[in-house]
């Protein structure tokens, strides 16, 4: 029956068994709070696929760029709510790339909350995409897309602590307006949106990076997908595209 067809080609996990099935690329999610050591466990991870084509694609590309009245007042601007996402874009970026079409990611500018209307960055098709963000679990249709989810549970006094010496190094914030940031939206916005998003895991990593033994696992578990899928004989060449954005 049709309804059981559409509920089977809407699963997340496609069908590694039929050798005639499309090979698609094998999709992760990494969410977390707010300096959890996403970017991290990312890099980790993609480090340890080194075999393979790895892209990935951070959430905070699709911040929306505020227009001069938000600027105005700039501290009242909640950056931590789904709103401040073009999650639509998001969408299309993930399904464009998991249908193994390049896609043109935008930049963002955390210092002037804009995008950068100039440049974009380029990725291309590959093997793997990491999906990496505070709120990516949140919108059901990116989710649905994500064959594997992570969750880096770090405390928030450790996160807190990263968050002031990352916002005041990179992102150009003195030290109260980070602490003033993180009590009036960070963290409300974590216990009300990325805390309950946490349910959807597959995968929850405590200590973040510093947990070597949780992607150890992961990598494996990927190496063991991408055997079955087979992918490594579509994309022969083997590089890896990271992330302007560091923690
Ligand atoms: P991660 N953020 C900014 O500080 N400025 C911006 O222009 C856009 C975003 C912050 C945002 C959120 N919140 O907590 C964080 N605030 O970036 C998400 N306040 O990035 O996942 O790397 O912590
Ligand atoms: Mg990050």
């Amino acid at each position: 029956p049709s309804h059981l067809r559409s509920a089977v080609s809407s699963s997340s996990s496609p069908d590694f068994s039929d050798p005639e099935a499309p090979k698609q690329p094998f999709v992760i999610g990494v969410s977390g709070g707010t300096a959890s050591g996403k970017t991290t466990v990312c890099d980790m991870i993609i480090q340890q696929l080194h075999d393979h084509r790895v892209v990935l694609v951070n959430q905070d590309s699709f911040y929306r760029g505020l227009t001069s009245e938000e600027l105005q007042r700039v501290q009242e601007y909640n950056f931590d709510h789904p709103d401040a996402f073009d999650t639509e874009q998001l969408l299309h970026c993930a399904e464009t790339l998991k249908s193994g079409q390049p896609y043109q990611v935008p930049i963002y500018d955390f210092k002037t909350h804009q995008r950068r209307s100039d440049t974009f960055r380029q990725v291309n098709a590959s093997d793997v995409i990491i999906l990496e963000g505070i709120l990516v679990f949140h919108d059901s249709r990116v989710r649905n897309l994500m064959n594997m989810k992570i969750f880096v549970d770090t405390d928030a006094d450790v996160r807190l602590a990263r968050r002031i010496r990352r916002d005041t190094v990179e992102r150009g914030r003195d030290v109260n307006s980070v602490l003033e940031q993180y009590a009036k939206f960070v963290k409300p916005a974590f216990d009300d949106f990325v805390l309950p998003s946490k349910k959807y895991a597959d995968v929850i990593i405590p200590r973040g990076g510093d947990n070597h033994v949780a992607v150890d696992l992961i990598t494996q578990h990927i190496h063991t997908k991408l055997g079955q899928h087979d992918l490594c004989k579509i994309y022969p060449n083997v590089y890896v595209i990271q992330s302007t954005f560091q923690i």
